[in-house]
């Protein structure tokens, strides 16, 4: 373990508690005798800022002394969920603190409860970005984090007789105790207006941008802890406030209602987290919230550059590394375009290479919905200059790379421009992204290889070596040391203290995977988890469970190519043999389920609300004798996962192959000795590299034979009129067996999976699905073989430590130096 800091901090759980006390009184203004839990989170906070805030302000000296290259992680989502406990146990202050709040009559666990969580993202990309600021930090990497201070996170959810219902995230009501504003950097966001064309003496022209609206950017720091505490990077979350000229103009002529209605207007850009539905609703404000987190985050790059290097603008690209956490960011390719050679007077070849040595783009999707196209209308509209910045950046990419890879190939120049012509002309956010990075990646092996082979096959042709695979990871300082504190401690026992950082000590425990004793400590664990989550799901859904059936778990956004609505067909065949022979012979199952649905996304909203029927109907079946739940946990979100991943025994990771980039949660449920039900898709591939083909569930059709299925023409209805079983359950969710009295309010699944042509191919797996649920069933029942192989799957996921992706990105693309703290 890393050597504690004894000075100028005394640590001890004595002191702590004074601290405590102290916030309590001084900065709470409460007392002990009448604090409630919010009071003791917050005071228990402050205590630990005074050590956490020390250590930034060490920190930023310290880098800006050594002056060596740091990545900008630019992403509009961070799903940070809790930090107190992750604080706690970073600064390896936990137990302490533990200690500390007993003495003062509190538990500590009790107290992390009060904590809203950070739900600044929308789900696998949000959460990706968290964990990559705690490895950073981890590994002693200069880093800043940017994004937006969105007043509301991801929505609340609730279910009203089994329909999913939107309520607003209001995260930081009560004030943040971890959040610092900084205006002394407030930066100004030009928007509107238009370009003019000045003509210099000496013959040349430079373009005046005049603004039509200023926004400001009001800065507010977050400080991320690294595990051992060797140094607290920070995230720097943007919030929106009208610029500064207006309200006084408007005040002056008397317009105060106005002016109040504008303030309202510049406040909205950093309101609310899209959802993403990507629906046409809402577009401007979108581009607009782009925009001004990209601008915002530009300016203060320059400026912590210019400080260093002044205009030396040759070593800029050794001293910034921009990394875009997917296309949302891509307006800062022309953003710091626009500044170098309309503000700062380079011509563009010079700002040009600069932009080629400095941003590097991750792509997270191959869904064709996903990818950003901005109408050439509205980018006219709002960021004029840019518009022609890209038309110029097209022009040179088509003229000189093309052109010299292609000679003219007219088509091949349709094909990649930038500017998208048929169909209304759009830019292609993730063309330019291509175009001006000098590196891209995928997130998963299999998912880089289909970057390569059908999203951009032409770019990896002109690009050789531009596109390369860092497998996503998962901070293991979060998913196992804090959500797993039991296991934690076996860990701890067995293969010593180090696996935090290194996660590949965890296969020190391999050879104990088939010792009796250990297996039913590792079971005994799982059993203690199991249990804890038994009473979240009576508080949370009134349904009662066992903590001796299988808790089979999916958890993720609700989208057709996740395909819970397999998981559910799979449901409701057990469901019929089980009214068919209640004696059957079946391991009694919970199915557990865990999803947000965006809320224009009608399909994803009508499989929620089956589910929630299917389960009404099943636990208030007599005739089964409990052998089946089904449970949808409301609201899931990072926090609530916590206590779903230690206690799963199945990780369903179902998605039609190709189309899951990589999945993150997978790797969550593993390392807590879930066992895998999954395609070959995504990460699973490696999961099952990892572990062995006899220590995961995999089914299905792969990347390959998805491919030649739908090449051949897939029907559907061969699957439904030659599967008995198939044909019941889908036949069953059009009766009103499960909407009495509403007969078809199901029938939209039905349907979706017939007459539209099934797109996912959930019939094609259907089969197969079913007969590794039966695998399953039979393997649970021989305990030991089950203990070895959830202890085989733990041991094995050091791979997927973030820690390891983000030396992988720090090798192949960031080229950082380790700076942590003497
Ligand atoms: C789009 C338009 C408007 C508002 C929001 C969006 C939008 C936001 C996020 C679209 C897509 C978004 O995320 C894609 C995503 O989360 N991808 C996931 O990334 C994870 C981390 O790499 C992978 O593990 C998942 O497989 C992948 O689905």
């Amino acid at each position: 373990a890393t050597k504690k800091q004894t000075k100028p901090f005394d640590l001890s759980a004595d002191n702590l508690q004074q601290r405590i006390v102290h916030h309590l009184r001084s900065t709470l203004g409460t007392h002990e005798n009448k604090a409630n839990d919010k009071a003791w989170w917050n005071a228990t906070c402050s205590a630990i800022n005074e050590l956490v805030f020390e250590k930034l302000t060490d920190t930023q000296a310290s880098h800006s002394k050594q002056d060596t290259r740091a990545v900008n992680y630019l992403s509009l989502e961070f799903l940070m969920g809790r930090l107190l406990s992750n604080n706690l146990h970073n600064l390896e202050l936990f137990g302490e603190a533990e200690q500390a709040l007993k003495a003062l009559g509190k538990d500590i666990y009790q107290v992390c409860e009060e904590e809203p969580d950070m739900a600044l993202g929308n789900g696998g990309l949000g959460r990706l970005a968290a964990c990559y600021i705690d490895s950073l930090a981890t590994l002693g990497y200069p880093a800043i984090g940017y994004g937006i201070h969105y007043e509301h996170g991801l929505f609340r959810q609730e279910f009203k007789d089994g329909h999913q219902i939107e309520r607003p995230d209001s995260w930081r009501e009560y004030g943040n105790p971890w959040e610092i504003c900084r205006p002394e950097s407030v930066q100004e966001v030009p928007l509107y207006g238009y370009v003019e064309s000045v003509f210099e003496d000496d013959g040349s022209m430079r373009k005046v941008w005049h603004a039509g609206r200023k926004l400001k950017g009001v800065p507010w720091d977050i400080p991320i802890v690294g595990y051992g505490a060797k140094l607290v990077n920070v995230l720097r979350l943007w919030e929106s406030k009208p610029g500064e000229a207006f309200d006084w103009d408007v005040f002056n002529a008397g317009g105060y209602v106005d002016a109040q209605s504008e303030k309202a207007q510049a406040e909205t850009v950093s309101k609310v987290l899209y959802p993403n539905d990507s629906t046409e609703q809402g577009k401007e404000l979108r581009l607009i919230q782009q925009y001004f987190f990209c601008a915002c985050s530009v300016k203060d790059i320059l400026r912590r550059f210019k400080r260093a290097n002044g205009n030396n603008w040759d070593v800029f690209a050794d001293k910034v590394a921009i990394q875009l956490n997917d296309t949302h960011p891509a307006i800062s390719v022309p953003e710091l375009m626009r500044i170098l050679i309309d503000e700062e007077g380079l011509t563009w070849a010079k700002a040009w290479d600069v932009c080629r040595h400095t941003f590097a783009y991750t792509n997270h999707t191959l869904l064709p919905e996903a990818l950003e196209n901005w109408s050439v209308s509205l980018f006219e509209r709002v960021l004029p200059r840019h518009l022609e910045i890209i038309y110029e950046i097209n022009r040179r990419f088509l003229e000189t790379e093309v052109e010299a890879k292609w000679p003219g190939d007219d088509e091949m120049k349709r094909k990649l421009s930038i500017i998208k012509e048929d169909g209304g002309r759009m830019v292609r956010m993730a063309y330019l992204s291509v175009v001006s990075s000098y590196k891209v990646n995928g997130v998963a092996a299999i998912h880089t290889r289909l970057v390569k082979k059908d999203l951009f096959p032409e770019f990896n042709e002109l690009y050789l070596e531009k596109i390369v695979n860092v497998t996503n990871g998962v901070t293991p300082r979060r998913w196992l040391k804090a959500a797993n504190p039991e296991l934690s401690a076996l860990y701890d026992k067995t293969v010593g203290t180090g696996w935090p950082t290194q996660l590949n000590l965890l296969k020190d425990a391999l050879p104990k995977a088939k010792d009796k004793k250990f297996q039913k400590e590792f079971m005994a664990i799982k059993h203690d988890n199991k249990l804890r989550l038994v009473k979240e799901i009576k508080a949370l859904t009134g349904v009662d469970v066992s903590a001796d059936a299988i808790f089979d778990i999916q958890i993720k956004r609700l989208h057709e190519y996740k395909r819970q609505q397999l998981n559910l067909l799979h449901i409701l065949t057990l469901y019929r043999r089980l009214l068919a022979n209640p004696e059957l012979d079946m391991v009694p199952r919970v199915f557990i389920f865990g999803a947000k649905a965006a809320p224009g996304y009608h399909m994803a909203k009508q499989i929620i609300y089956a589910i929630n029927k299917v389960a009404d109907k099943v636990n208030n079946d007599p005739r089964i004798q409990d052998k089946l739940k089904v449970v949808f946990m409301p609201n899931y979100r990072v926090s609530l996962a916590e206590k779903l991943i230690p206690a799963a025994d199945v990780s369903e990771q179902i998605s039609t192959a190709g189309l899951e980039a990589s999945g993150t949660g997978n790797m969550k449920l593993a390392l807590n000795g879930a066992l895998t039900i999954g395609t070959l898709d995504g990460a699973n591939i490696e999961i099952a590299e990892e572990v062995g083909d006899d220590n995961i569930f995999i089914f299905g059709l792969n990347v390959d034979q998805v491919e030649s299925i739908k090449r051949q023409g897939y029907n559907p209805y061969d699957y439904y009129y030659g599967n008995a079983e198939l044909k019941a359950v889908l036949d069953w969710l059009d009766s009103d067996f499960f909407t009495p009295g509403h007969p078809g309010e199901l029938s939209d699944i039905k349907r979706s999976l017939l007459e539209w042509g099934d797109q996912y191919l959930c019939l094609a797996d259907y089969q197969g699905y079913c007969d590794a649920h039966a695998r399953i069933d039979v393997a649970y029942r021989d305990t030991a073989k089950w203990a070895e192989m959830a202890i085989i799957n733990s041991a094995c996921m050091g791979k997927f430590n973030s820690d390891r992706s983000i030396q992988d990105y720090v090798d192949t693309i960031w080229h950082l130096k380790a700076c942590p703290l003497g």
